[in-house]
Parts: structure tokens; sequence; C-alpha cells
């Protein structure tokens, strides 16, 4: 009996590939192109394994024409390009990668926050432009970080990290919104009130964006939410692009009415809305927030470990639905 055959979306970890190769027949992509959906569905015909990076859309169309896939596994936490739905309907698994980057993303959260505050990178930009000929008492003045009003949109493992971060770290007084309230416990943690929607729009003078990307969050911060934050509030978004609508953003940047914005992730990124590149208030980073090598290793390892925890033991680690193995049995094995 042969080994079930997977295939990996994306450049990734040699020795990802290797120990893969134990337990599969594995078509890997070093080369890093970008398959096409068309090109997507011919590398999976046949496969009953995707390695996936959070990005290769998973739906109706795709799934009825690879009928041996078994599981589709993220490197990500988030699981927005999964049609789950379709997916259960279909019988194939979808699993993501909790836990092994709540840190390093919460470090780079508050590492945006801070650099978006205390305006780093347009005071580099204007050092490097030779501008920098003499001292001022408010050269790139910026927004106090320290003893403000941290607020967090989207309070799971990541929105908590960056809680106790702005709570113990710089003695920020924390307001988060959820969709549903956190235990005392976990509250007393993260010293986070609990408040409405509205009320930290109203309160924040730092606003981060941590919940996950869905039809319902979609443009979640659009110009009516804007205008209820603070005048001179910074916004930060290390969520998913679409959560923010970027159009309404990069006006209220221009116009002054929020200072200034931290941006790791854009509506149909890699592309960026020209007016948040014409603005000069705006730090902006490639969609790096989980970017460390010892992460980004810890996330393929789970992906890869939920591939061989479902296909040769036949129970997923981190299963985002529920699926009868036996309805796809892989012929080949
Ligand atoms: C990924 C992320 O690097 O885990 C997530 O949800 O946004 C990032 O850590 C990104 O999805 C690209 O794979």
């Amino acid at each position: 009996m042969g080994k079930p055959a997977i295939a990996i979306a994306r450049a990734i970890f040699p020795q990802i590939i290797e120990r893969l190769q134990i337990h599969f027949e594995v078509l890997a992509n070093q080369s890093d192109e970008l398959w096409s959906q068309p090109q997507m569905i011919e590398k999976l015909r046949g496969r009953a394994g995707l390695f996936a990076t959070g990005t290769e859309r998973i739906d109706a169309a795709l799934l009825s024409e690879c009928p041996h896939l078994e599981i589709c596994a993220n490197m990500s936490v988030g699981y927005n390009n999964f049609d789950l739905q379709a997916m259960s309907a279909a019988g194939v698994v979808g699993t993501n990668a909790p836990g092994v980057l709540t840190e390093t993303t919460a470090d780079f959260g508050f590492a945006l926050l801070m650099a978006t505050a205390r305006r780093v990178t347009e005071g580099e930009h204007f050092l490097r432009g030779g501008h920098w000929t003499r001292w001022a008492y408010d050269l790139f003045a910026g927004a106090e970080v320290h003893g403000s009003t941290l607020g967090i949109l989207g309070m799971g493992r990541i929105g908590q990290g960056i809680a106790r971060r702005g709570a113990h770290g710089f003695g920020m007084r924390v307001i988060y919104h959820n969709r549903s309230r956190l235990d005392a416990a976990t509250e007393e943690q993260c010293k986070a009130r609990f408040v409405g929607k509205e009320e930290l729009l109203r309160t924040a003078d730092h606003l981060v964006l941590v919940l996950p990307y869905s039809a319902q969050s979609h443009h979640a911060i659009g110009a009516a939410e804007i205008a209820l934050m603070k005048p001179g509030a910074t916004l930060i978004n290390i969520a998913r692009g679409g959560i923010v609508d970027d159009a309404a953003l990069a006006a209220a940047l221009k116009s002054g009415k929020l200072a200034a914005a931290g941006l790791d992730v854009f509506e149909g990124e890699p592309q960026v809305h020209p007016d948040l590149l014409s603005v000069p208030n705006v730090v902006l980073t490639p969609h790096i927030a989980s970017a460390t090598l010892p992460t980004r290793l810890a996330m393929a390892n789970l992906a890869a470990d939920n591939l061989i925890a479902h296909l040769v033991n036949g129970t997923p680690l981190t299963p985002l639905n529920a699926v009868r193995r036996d309805r796809r049995p892989f012929d080949g094995r």
C-alpha cells in the first residue's frame, strides 16, 4: 500500500518537507510559484492533504474537483481562506495553527503600537532624507503610550497577550470588546475591563484590532466607527485586511481625525490602497506579525503534525470542523 499523497502550496522550511516525506508522497513547491485556482485543483487531484499557508481559497468549487482530499492544514491561526461549511459538507477537515504564534504576534502588535504612537518610521524617513539639521521641542512629538487607555477589539489569545503587555509593562488602562466576555480570572490577569463596542471606540487612545475576519467583521472599522473614535487616537490592525475600510482610514489620517495608524494587513494585500501609501502618519508592514523563524517553524510543524495526525492516525490535533473520517477513504492506502 502506497503512502498518501499531499501537496504543499508554498515554499517552506526544508526540514518540514523531510518530515512530511516520511509519511507521504509529497508535491512541494520550493520555487514558490503562486498556484491559480485551476492549478491548485490540478495539483490536488488524487491527493489526500494540502499544507496551506492561510491564503489558499478552499471552497465548494475546488472541493467538487478534488474528491480524494481529506484535510487542508493551515500554518496560520487565521482560516478565512476556508469555506468550512463547504469543507464539512465534502467531508474535508480544516485545521489551523493556534497557540504557537501568540506571544510573537502580541510582541509585534505592541511594536507596531509603539512605532505608530511615537512616530518612529516618520522620524527615520526624515533623518534618512537629510532633513535633520537641528533639534526642536516638538520635533515628531507623538502620543503617550504609558498610562494611556489601550482598547482591544477581539480578545482571543493574541488580544490577551497585548493586554498583558499594556497593563503590566506600560501601566495602561485596558478595555476590550469581544463577542463573549472573558471569565473573571482572565480579565484579572489581563487587567482588562469589558465594554461595549461604542464605548471602546469613544474611550481608547490606542485601538488594536485582533479579531478574526468573517462576513460579520468585514469593515468592522469603517467611516462611522472612525467618527466615534477619540480625535487624535491611533489605530493598529494586525488581524486581517478587510476588517478596516482602508479608504475611510486613509481619509481620517489625512484629515487629522486620527493621529496615526499602524497596519500589518490590508484589503487586497499584497496591494496597498494608494491613499495609505501617500499619507505620512501610517506605519506599514507586509503581514509579518508572526514572522520570527522559531515561530514560523512552530507554525509549520503544527500544520505538518495535523496532516500526520489526521491522515496517519485518524485524529487531527487542532480541527476547525468535525468530519467523519470514514466518509472519505483514501483509495491508495
Ligand atoms: C500568517 C497570520 O503568517 O496566522 C495568521 O493568521 O496572519 C500569519 O501569522 C499569514 O496567515 C500568512 O500565512
